[in-house]
């Protein structure tokens, strides 16, 4: 299947759509913001996910392309839905940051260009990094997340505790959210030692300041545990799973109505 020939040519980035995972306020139970998840729409495959494609598209460069169109879609996106359910707290938007976007020189200059033309509010973005990410790129990280704190854009540690994240590198780097990784999450309730880890970065984020979401909850039971722990935020298949853009704005439709 010559994928690498279909992805290569720049009509196809129309192939592409983003997916909206929302994330929940524990507290209120409402939506608050969503992450951005990119997916191929295959002429003949159907829906095609990263982990089948991203490989394929850094073999053929069209990654570099892909990682900025998906930013500035899901930005607008947002954007749009800000103004159609306005309300205090203006909807978020979370981005998965790739490795490819470090190299980058100019990626900061990048990101401001997307927040001005969408006219997205900087403080509605979070970026969301891997600490496999941050270490690959710990000098360029610094330098970078200090620049986009400075723009006011909300940067959140993904995946936290599959990583390696020093507690001295979480106190120098300008972080604002940990999003506490799905293999602790969903865990069933007699696996105490998962839910240890839970508690303790929940405390952890609470001592640093930080906000601290939940990934991968899937049953009223893990919500019931998140609750008691106080956590801020949760995201995963029990609220909803990723849906497209229409799917996503018949969420907010009835929780705004
Ligand atoms: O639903 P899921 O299969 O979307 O996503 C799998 C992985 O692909 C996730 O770990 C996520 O970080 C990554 N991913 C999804 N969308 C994007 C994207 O737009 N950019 C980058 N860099 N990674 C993404
Ligand atoms: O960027 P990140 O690795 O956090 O991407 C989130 C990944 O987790 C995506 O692949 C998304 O489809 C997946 N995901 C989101 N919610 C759930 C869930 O409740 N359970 C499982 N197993 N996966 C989830
Ligand atoms: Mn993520
Ligand atoms: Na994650």
């Amino acid at each position: 299947l010559a994928i690498g020939a279909l992805i290569n040519t720049p009509s196809t980035i129309s192939e592409f759509i983003v997916y909206y995972q929302p994330i929940v306020s524990l507290s209120t139970g409402k939506i608050t913001g969503f992450e951005a998840l990119v997916r191929w729409q295959h002429p003949r495959r159907g829906i095609v996910y990263p982990g089948d494609f991203i490989p394929v598209a850094e073999e053929t460069g069209l990654i570099a392309h892909l990682d900025w169109w998906v930013m500035g879609e899901a930005c607008r996106q947002v954007r749009a839905w800000q103004k159609q359910f306005s309300s205090n707290n203006p909807l978020t938007i979370g981005i998965n940051l790739s490795s490819r976007q470090f190299d980058q020189s100019d990626m900061v200059e990048r990101i401001d260009e997307i927040i001005r033309d969408t006219g997205l509010e900087s403080s509605s973005l979070k970026l969301e990094i891997t600490e496999t990410c941050l270490l690959e790129n710990a000098e360029k990280a610094i330098a970078h997340f200090e620049q986009l704190k400075a723009l006011g854009i909300k940067l959140a540690i993904d995946d936290f505790g599959t990583g390696y994240s020093s507690l001295d590198r979480l106190h120098r780097l300008p972080i604002d959210i940990l999003k506490i990784d799905r293999s602790f999450v969903n865990s069933r309730s007699d696996e105490t030692d998962k839910w240890e880890i839970v508690r303790t970065i929940i405390m952890l984020a609470r001592n640093l300041g930080l906000d601290v979401v939940a990934e991968g909850v899937e049953t009223a039971d893990q919500l019931f545990q998140l609750k008691q722990l106080q956590c801020d935020y949760g995201q995963g298949y029990f609220f909803s799973k990723p849906v497209d853009a229409m799917a996503a704005e018949a969420l907010l439709v009835s929780q705004f109505q």
